[in-house]
């Protein structure tokens, strides 16, 4: 069977700044959290592999964009670095940093790749984080200056913006389950992060819109769809707190404008609601996007707790609900995450059914394998399972297509074999393999795939 995609699809994947620049120490850039996080606790890393070791895209930018040429890309996602545009996160700019991101731009738009920019991804400069990061609304000031000198400096080139790449992945990992630093776990501190990391979410939008700039402003979320147990009421009620503290967190704030009633109620009856200002909704409202990414790689299967809660433990998200591990499932073992490609149609629906069918793509999408070596065949890595990770989602992506959904495109993670937070090069997600000594880069199997079905804007199966 043929499945074919509208005219002007998005093909392309998705990187970060700090999973593909290396040069984490130099050409005048601040350091990060992460930098800073290693320098204490290396052992945290997988095989001891920081920040400064990444995928070298700042000596090699042009080649690499050469080969995301070669996989056909019409386009393509990284970030802006905060801390190497604005070494201190305020104040003077790097202009070794303008002069790099130019360049990247420009041989992006020569080669026909449409470049996506983020501002965020998980990079907060280390001289924000010694302030507080964002439990200080200074560094909210901060974050929308920055935006707007990325708008003022790049913005007569680069037409799709994002302000933050999954923006509950620093709340979790930061503030509730100590998988990013500053390894905190305090609900009401990460209600405070969240809270204004939607505030600098919509200070940027506020200045993007002020400025009149031209293309369009929008944000990536993880969306991780909350199926319940079974239909009983008390695992329905469970599925429904996942998905409000999870997903609808960030999810209607940009693009409803407001926060869901039912979620300020649930904080409010816990006595956790961040501080808030009389001014901030109409920031909030302010805050409406024109563009949805969406990163889709695993849904959360929940059912009511077994236990009763200790009034006495520390209120955390699980106060709600257990996950469950449905038998059956098909896991991704690598990583440990489940793979349920309908979830990326159930997405798209309910965006359709429930916010108005907002034009959003699938910004990420992709599966992390280990010891790819193994997979070589004549010299190239034969990632089968990868096409069919690709095809399965690509399937269901079609079907909400043909269904009205209002879905632009399709970027998988990622490009190249990168550098993946605390677990550095352990989990490989790339169409292109990476040789971590000689940096040597060599297209897999399904970065030929993908590449046909770009040109093609089609495949057969
Ligand atoms: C997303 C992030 C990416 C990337 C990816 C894979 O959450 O936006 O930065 O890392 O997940 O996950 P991981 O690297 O943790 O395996």
């Amino acid at each position: 069977m043929k499945y074919a995609f509208p005219e002007n699809f998005w093909w392309g994947s998705a990187a970060s700044a700090l999973q593909t620049e290396g040069e984490s120490q130099g050409n005048g850039k601040g350091l990060t959290t992460w930098d800073h996080w290693f320098k204490e606790q290396p052992n945290r890393f997988h095989n001891g592999v920081g920040p400064q070791n990444t995928s070298t895209f700042y000596q090699n930018w042009k080649a690499d964009i050469q080969l995301l040429k070669q996989l056909n890309h019409n386009s393509f996602r990284t970030s802006i670095s905060w801390s190497r545009l604005i070494p201190e996160g305020i104040g003077e700019v790097n202009p070794e940093a303008v002069a790099f991101y130019n360049q990247v731009i420009d041989e992006l738009l020569a080669q026909g790749v449409t470049p996506f920019m983020t501002l965020f991804h998980f990079d907060m400069p280390m001289a924000m984080q010694e302030i507080g990061g964002w439990e200080n609304r200074d560094v909210v000031a901060a974050y929308a200056r920055y935006a707007e000198t990325c708008f003022e400096l790049f913005g007569d080139r680069v037409m799709h913006w994002f302000t933050f790449n999954e923006p509950i992945v620093p709340v979790e990992g930061g503030y509730l389950y100590d998988f990013h630093y500053p390894n905190v776990v305090d609900f009401r501190r990460a209600a405070t992060v969240a809270y204004h990391t939607v505030l600098a979410h919509s200070q940027a939008v506020r200045a993007f819109r002020a400025g009149h700039f031209a293309g369009e402003i929008g944000i990536v979320l993880n969306l991780t769809p909350s199926y319940p147990r079974s239909q009983n009421p008390a695992d329905v009620k469970a599925a429904h707190h996942a998905d409000l503290l999870f997903n609808r967190s960030f999810l209607d704030p940009v693009l409803s404008g407001e926060y869901p009633a039912d979620l300020v109620a649930l904080l409010k009856a816990y006595d956790q609601l961040p501080a808030c200002r009389p001014e901030d909704s109409a920031l909030i409202a302010d805050g409406k996007i024109d563009l949805l990414g969406v990163n889709y790689y695993q849904p959360r299967r929940v059912k009511a707790r077994d236990s009763a809660v200790n009034p006495l433990a520390p209120f955390m998200p699980e106060w709600f609900f257990d996950s469950y591990e449905m038998p059956g499932r098909k896991m991704n073992p690598y990583r440990g995450w489940e793979i349920y490609e309908p979830g990326i149609y159930d997405i798209l629906v309910n965006l359709r059914d429930n916010y108005g069918n907002p034009r959003c793509f699938i910004s990420e999408n992709g599966m992390g394998v280990e010891n790819e070596q193994r997979f070589i065949e004549d010299g190239q890595i034969n990632d089968q399972y990868r096409i069919e990770f690709i095809s399965e989602h690509l399937k269901w992506l079609h079907k909400g297509i043909s269904e009205g959904c209002n879905c632009l495109g399709y970027h998988m993670w990622t490009f190249i074999d990168n550098w993946s937070w605390c677990n550095a090069y352990k989990n490989r997600y790339g169409f292109v393999q990476l040789d971590i000594i000689t940096q040597q880069r060599t297209i897999k199997k399904s970065g030929e795939w993908f590449a046909a079905t770009s040109l093609n804007n089609s495949f057969d199966i």
